[in-house]
């Protein structure tokens, strides 16, 4: 009997192995589902139009110019406000599963509170998700991709604890109004980016500048606001309209300077990563211990009495655990990293202790901060397997920018490269990934980058008031990819 069934699985791996990799061909899980995403600052425009109220982005943007690198702005954008049924066409002609979109809070609630519903902005998602559907295309919407209400900000954004409150009650309006179709739900998009660049830093919106302490502020509220709005679906809504929801994290990948400095890859992972990861995925919950020492240890360093990272109660800890039906991941580029005496603690990224590099022969993208590194990929998504016991995880972005061009080839090998390690990941390693976005659908206002580093599979004419949409030849190798299952050198 034992023999027999051995002999079963052995026969079933060699199938299984030729099949996949013949003609050095990778096919996609059964169920594996396809797509492509965008968020609604980005793309939308109508910044004053459909009874919108005004945004954080729209506020920074219009106050200072000058930190956006082409000057530019999001008023405009790809005007998906009122293009979005060639977009969809768009998507249906790609052939993807679904679309990631992000929904503006003050679109839908102009006055940022939940007691003046604007029915305008409300129906600009309802027919949008209706011609999704009607196409069959699942919708994946993003609830907060960082364009929240400008009048909080003038109350501390989310360095203020209350934006937990306001921002639940944002979720709910939209679970009641658009959960009844739609299965797919993201709580909030990167906060390390948000909260590092646009409370450490000065470089997104609100650009509060606060450093290392006004960052983990932003992250303790924001990761509290998650866990409100993923018990307040499960509670509220999960049982009428049997859906999942999520948060989307995004984690660079790092690989060793020596090939035994396991420590620092994983230095580097923990305050990437685990930072928001290990309090919702991890079994004990709470912020990662090595975070937690280090911070403790460097906040003494600089001078402060107390850690600059606050305190999680147990109650929170509870709390926030487990509020994840999936892995989020966004991920884009690399890192090399190496153990380094304890610095001084000057600047958020350093409280890491880890020296971070690259190396120069990696090839280049129009952006400074991407380098085309496919193994980190790889390595990345083992690393979330392992240490949170095999989650499902939805890339829910990953992408390559440009300059221009619709003959994008350096896109498709950036493409190509990290699908395929991606696809190694399900088959060698043994990990869960269910889902693929590529960034993005659409050329779009690239943030402090503006118009300059483009992203998309299909140009946008941001000269032209009609922004045509014209695909690039990255289209053309995606419609492939999604329509064959499959994955060809
Ligand atoms: O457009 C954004 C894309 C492009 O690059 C999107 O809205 C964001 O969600 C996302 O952050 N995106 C993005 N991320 C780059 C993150 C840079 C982090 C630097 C890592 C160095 C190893």
């Amino acid at each position: 009997m034992a023999s027999y069934s051995f002999l079963r699985v052995a026969v079933s791996f060699i199938f299984i192995v030729t099949y996949v990799f013949a003609n050095d061909t990778l096919y996609f899980p059964k169920d594996f589902l396809l797509g492509t995403a965008t968020a609604a600052y980005q793309i939308e425009g109508g910044w004053n139009e459909s009874g919108k109220g005004e945004s954080v982005w729209d506020w920074w943007t219009h106050e200072n110019p000058s930190l956006i690198r082409d000057g530019s702005n999001g008023d405009v954008a790809c005007d998906s406000l009122h293009k979005y049924k060639e977009d969809v066409q768009l998507l249906s002609d790609l052939g993807v599963d679904f679309y990631r979109f992000s929904i503006s809070w003050p679109r839908i609630l102009p006055t940022g509170y939940a007691n003046v519903i604007n029915q305008e902005g409300l129906n600009y998602y309802k027919n949008l998700i209706n011609e999704l559907l009607a196409k069959d295309i699942k919708p994946f919407v993003t609830l907060y991709h960082w364009d929240h209400p400008e009048i909080f900000e003038r109350m501390g954004g989310w360095t203020n604890e209350m934006m937990v409150e306001w921002i639940s009650d944002y979720a709910r309006v939209v679970f009641k109004e658009l959960g009844p179709k739609v299965k797919y739900f993201m709580s909030i998009n990167e906060p390390n980016v948000l909260c590092g660049e646009g409370y450490g830093e000065n470089v997104k919106a609100p650009g509060k500048n606060l450093g290392s302490p006004g960052v983990f502020l932003c992250m303790h509220n924001v990761l509290k606001a998650h866990a409100k709005i993923y018990h307040i679906y499960d509670k509220e809504f999960r049982k009428y309209q049997e859906g999942t929801i999520g948060i989307v994290l995004p984690c660079s990948g790092a690989l060793p300077k020596n090939p035994n400095d396991t420590a620092a890859v994983n230095m580097h992972f923990q305050f990437n990563c685990g930072w928001i990861a290990h309090a919702i995925f991890s079994k004990t919950g709470d912020y990662p211990e090595i975070m937690k020492t280090h911070v403790a240890d460097n906040s003494k360093l600089a001078g402060f009495s107390k850690s600059l990272l606050p305190e999680l109660s147990s109650e929170w800890v509870q709390y926030i655990k487990g509020t994840s039906d999936f892995f989020g991941l966004n991920h884009y580029t690399s890192k090399i990293v190496e153990t380094v005496p304890r610095m001084k603690g000057e600047g958020w990224y350093d409280f890491s202790g880890v020296k971070q590099s690259i190396d120069p022969s990696w090839p280049k993208s129009a952006s400074d901060w991407l380098r085309v590194v496919p193994d980190g990929f790889r390595e990345i998504i083992k690393k979330i397997s392992k240490e949170y016991d095999n989650p499902p995880i939805y890339v829910m972005e990953n992408g390559f920018s440009d300059k221009c061009c619709t003959f994008d080839h350096l896109r498709i090998s950036y493409l190509y490269s990290y699908i395929k390690a991606m696809l190694l990941a399900i088959y060698e390693d043994g990990c869960n990934v269910k889902a693929y976005a590529v960034w993005s659908l659409l050329d779009n206002f690239e943030w402090g980058a503006g118009y300059t580093e483009r992203f998309g599979l299909v140009n946008v004419n941001f000269t032209d008031s009609n922004r045509t949409r014209t695909p690039k030849w990255s289209t053309i190798w995606y419609k492939n990819i999604i329509a064959t299952r499959k994955l060809t050198s």
